[in-house]
């Protein structure tokens, strides 16, 4: 049997994500195996650690020269513009975040690429999806830019799996909590905020009100996810759109009271924003069997253990 060397691309390497992302790639598939790529200079945290190509996902010709170039078989996309971000400017978050994805899967099709990976998101479901345990398959109604791109996204993702083969993969992450890169403008980023402001000042201002539930989940979860999914036999993958996926769901209020725990002077007061209106037209929990089913998916953190190891982590810099 011939084994096929994986060469990956990462693009948007220098995010909330793509930092832990690609240093995981790295880990399991060699240093050398993994590009990193963003428009932005190399993170601190990735420099000397693989190589990192400075590369705009919207210049396809680019994108083709650098994918044929390094003989790239799987690329990892993770460049876009979040909700809150996006709300400010919709029609960019529309034009990149759908032409990134449309430049891979063209590609993925003419350089015949083993796999692709590609995140949706929990904003995906609208004010017209059922709140609680929100189903694989239900209403979805978005009513963000980040969530209209984010649902024709995985309408194509599935579209170029039916009619091109492509073997392309996708997570609805819920919001993405950890201490190694900061979030990039979305609704859900309150949650990593206020472990810095607790450390740093004993009080936090929220954007959010104190009873506001959202799905969430700790990073070194979300990475082995996506390991999880990309290694999964091709024959378990039942879902061509993208997997619901869910560890935890917590509020404001109850995020702050965790971590007056360890800090019992933290004080935490409100004020929304708009972001407030995003975070009520999104989902409290959600059901996640099919990924359970297929893939066998489990999470290991919850808020206490998430609080504790954030904490952990953070401490020396506030020291
Ligand atoms: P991020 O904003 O932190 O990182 C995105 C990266 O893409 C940035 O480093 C940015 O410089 C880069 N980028 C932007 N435009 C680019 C371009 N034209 N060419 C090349 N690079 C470009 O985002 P993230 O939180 O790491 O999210 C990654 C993916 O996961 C996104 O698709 C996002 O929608 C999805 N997602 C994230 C969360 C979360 O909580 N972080 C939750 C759900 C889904
Ligand atoms: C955001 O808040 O925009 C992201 C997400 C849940 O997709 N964290």
């Amino acid at each position: 049997m011939q084994i096929v060397k994986e060469k990956i691309l990462v693009i948007g390497a220098c995010g909330q994500i793509g930092v832990e992302l690609t240093t995981e790639l790295r880990r399991i598939h060699g240093a050398n195996n993994v590009i990193a790529s963003d428009l932005r200079d190399e993170h601190e945290l990735l420099k000397g650690t693989g190589p990192y190509v400075s590369c705009d996902v919207m210049n396809k010709e680019m994108l083709h020269v650098l994918i044929i170039r390094h003989n790239i078989t799987q690329v990892y996309l993770l460049a876009a513009i979040l909700s809150a971000t996006g709300e400010k400017n919709p029609s960019l978050a529309w034009h990149i975040n759908m032409q990134s994805l449309l430049n891979v899967l063209e590609i993925a099709k003419e350089e015949k690429l083993t796999k692709v990976y590609w995140p949706s998101s929990i904003a995906v479901f609208g004010p017209s999806s059922p709140k609680q345990h929100t189903p694989q398959n239900t209403v979805i109604e978005p009513t963000t830019v980040y969530g209209i791109s984010k649902f024709a996204g995985e309408r194509w993702c599935e579209y170029y799996h039916h009619h091109f083969g492509i073997d392309v993969r996708s997570l609805r992450y819920p919001g993405l909590i950890s201490y190694k890169s900061a979030p990039g403008g979305g609704t859900t980023d309150y949650a990593v905020e206020i472990y810095h402001e607790a450390l740093r000042d004993k009080d936090y201002s929220c954007f959010l009100s104190e009873d506001t539930y959202l799905p969430m989940m700790y990073m070194p979860d979300a990475i082995r996810a996506t390991i999880e999914l990309m290694e999964a036999p091709k024959e378990n993958i039942t879902i061509r759109s993208s997997y619901n996926l869910s560890a935890m769901s917590f509020s404001p209020k109850e995020i702050a009271q965790a971590i007056q725990k360890h800090i019992p002077e933290f004080e935490m007061s409100y004020r929304e924003d708009f972001r407030q209106k995003i975070a009520d037209s999104w989902p409290q929990s959600i059901d996640d069997s099919k990924a359970q089913e297929d893939w066998h998916w489990k999470p290991r953190f919850d808020l206490n253990t998430m609080t504790e190891d954030m904490l952990r982590n953070l401490k020396p810099l506030y020291a």
